[in-house]
């Protein structure tokens, strides 16, 4: 598929590629790193698929200027890759380890000296494991303890890095987490999740205000959060007031607090069989909405609601995603490897939604998009025809969105090349660039070329 009939996008939208530490760092015990909740869940046997684990992955830590030069031959202005709190404080909080930020330090230099601006996300999911044996996101501690590691890692490359998100999608590390435990730490609870939901949002809070108070420039802070836009199955009003309550469950729950200064209403109809929020102190709120700089969203696919019966009949023993609502989008719609719907309409929506939900919404940036497709390395070559559509599709969408209104600064394509994908472990490849994981070897899609094209316009 040509980029000649592409949409132009504005002038300094921002074009990227993003990934995440223990997707593709692997050197677990480098350097004094210490152990994550990824590293334990990922050795617990049937946990991920396959059995995989990020031991090694693509060996990102001892490859990473191969990786920043395939970057530089894509041609994209800004990386957006997360930092490993265990490597930074290996128990999770008292003493730095120097060699950890060292990595970093290295990393953020060789994408300045190839003129690729980077963006860094504090925390994509490897909370260090002593921080959950004692309580993990449960516990206000752990919200604390973030922001002590924030204000560490931001004083050592605050002066190199432009772009600071706090969380990536904590709608993951609290409900996949804590409650379905298809993620780390593995629990299935209703009130937990719960609990892990508000202390994200008030570490998040507290990060912002420590790096903000020590700024050394014009670095920006914000948070990437993973949503999607929700459309009732049916105009029946059961599936009406599902759609209401899946799109609290998926968006609200982090929007509401981070742009609209409240818990969402109607939220206790969903929560009800869980009355303590005892977790909730008076004055969380005004921690929670420190002014954002910028949102990063996180897109995939839409949601279509249909009202469904709980799974689980006891009360006490559902888990916080059980709102009653399956998701039933339309047939025709194609599926990805994953296997999610692709409509890529869905996200110029959710942009809407949002523009038109928050008002003051801060500009935004798509901060992961792409799909997962069953690649295969044929005569050297990989040709993912079905990934160019997709991304094709999904960029017309935030032009769309732009001439909608809506303040979209730039896109990072999710992902820079394929990686441990969590509970699916290496057999989804989300990348531009193929891992031949048995060699280590890089191999470029006709994605990257595409994509190539994309951003050098
Ligand atoms: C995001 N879901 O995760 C993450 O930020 C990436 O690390 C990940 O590789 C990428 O999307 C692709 O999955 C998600 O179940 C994981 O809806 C699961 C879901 C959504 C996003």
């Amino acid at each position: 598929m040509s980029t000649s009939d592409l949409p132009r996008f504005p002038d300094g939208f921002l074009w990227g590629t993003a990934t995440a530490s223990y997707q593709i760092e692997g050197a677990v015990d480098a350097d004094g790193r210490g152990p994550s909740i990824w590293d334990t869940f990922s050795h617990t046997p049937g946990a991920v698929a396959g059995d995989d684990t990020g031991d090694v992955a693509c060996d990102h830590y001892h490859r990473y200027r191969e990786d920043v030069a395939l970057m530089k031959d894509l041609g994209v202005g800004a990386y957006r890759f997360s930092i490993a709190w265990p490597r930074i404080l290996p128990h999770g909080k008292g003493s730095v380890n120097e060699a950890g930020l060292d990595f970093y330090r290295r990393l953020v230099d060789e994408l300045l000296d190839n003129g690729i601006t980077p963006m860094a996300t504090l925390y994509h999911w490897d909370l260090p494991q002593p921080l959950e044996d004692a309580g993990g996101w449960r516990v206000r501690d752990t919200a604390e303890r973030f922001a002590e590691y924030a204000a560490v890692t931001h004083a050592a490359l605050g002066d190199r890095v432009p772009y600071w998100i706090t969380l990536n999608e904590p709608f993951c590390s609290a409900f996949i987490g804590y409650a379905e435990g298809r993620h780390a730490p593995g629990a299935r609870e209703g009130h937990g999740a719960l609990a892990a939901a508000h202390h994200l949002l008030v570490g998040h809070g507290l990060a912002v205000a420590a790096m903000r108070d020590q700024r050394h420039g014009t670095e920006r802070f914000g948070i990437t959060l993973n949503m999607n836009h929700v459309t009732p199955a049916t105009d029946a009003p059961a599936d009406v007031a599902a759609a209401g309550r899946a799109e609290l469950l998926s968006n609200r729950v982090f929007s509401d607090p981070l742009l609209g200064g409240s818990y969402p209403v109607g939220e206790h109809a969903l929560w009800g069989r869980i009355s303590d929020f005892s977790f909730r102190r008076d004055d969380d709120l005004a921690v929670i909405t420190q002014p954002l700089d910028f949102l990063g969203v996180n897109n995939y696919f839409p949601e279509y609601a249909k009202d469904a019966p709980s799974q689980e009949p006891d009360p006490r023993r559902r888990v916080a995603t059980d709102i009653g609502v399956v998701d039933n989008p339309p047939a025709h719609l194609p599926r990805t490897a994953m296997p999610w719907p692709v409509e890529a309409d869905g996200l110029r929506r959710l942009l809407v939604w949002l523009r038109d939900t928050y008002p003051g919404l801060p500009p935004v940036y798509v901060t992961e998009n792409g799909s997962a497709y069953p690649d295969s390395l044929v005569d050297g070559a990989v040709d993912d025809p079905d990934r160019i559509a997709y991304l094709d599709g999904h960029l017309r969408a935030v032009r769309a969105a732009i001439d909608d209104g809506v303040d979209v600064r730039g896109y990072f394509c999710w992902s820079m090349m394929d990686n441990f994908e969590w509970a699916y472990g290496y057999a989804k490849r989300f990348g531009l660039v193929y891992v031949d994981y048995a060699t280590q070897q890089r191999i470029p899609k006709s994605s990257f070329r595409w994509y190539q094209g994309v951003v050098s316009r």
